[in-house]
């Protein structure tokens, strides 16, 4: 796949005089990407441990953590796992509620849109 290079806004030239160029700086047209966090929420039911699990597992924590941010999310009733693109996001949720519904965990995440 061909990777795309940054783009420089075009640099108009205009001459000054007859020899020198003056550069005009332009404001970048290109916004950063908007980016999602993912957002665990708090059950009365999901094993600490599974959630510690999750984290370590689909977030890359390490033990100490993933295990600080599950017992955020279980004083505060939510808390966030991570920020990514919106696919990864998305697909971080998936795998997130997949593993809750195979472990028969009400274990519940969602992505939003962060500013
Ligand atoms: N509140 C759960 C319990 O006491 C633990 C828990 C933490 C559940 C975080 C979900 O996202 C969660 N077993």
């Amino acid at each position: 796949m061909a990777s795309k290079l940054p783009q420089t806004p075009p640099q108009p030239l205009r001459t000054n005089d007859g020899d020198s160029v003056v550069l005009e700086r332009r404001a970048q047209k290109t916004k950063p990407p908007q980016m999602y966090q993912v957002v665990m929420l708090n059950d009365d039911y999901t094993p600490m441990e599974f959630v510690v699990m999750v984290l370590q597992q689909f977030f890359s924590k390490d033990r100490e953590t993933a295990t600080q941010i599950m017992l955020k999310i279980h004083l505060d009733g939510k808390g966030v796992c991570g920020v990514f693109s919106k696919d990864v996001a998305a697909s971080k949720v998936d795998q997130v509620m997949d593993a809750a519904n195979q472990a028969g965990h009400p274990l519940q995440c969602l992505s939003e849109p962060i500013d």
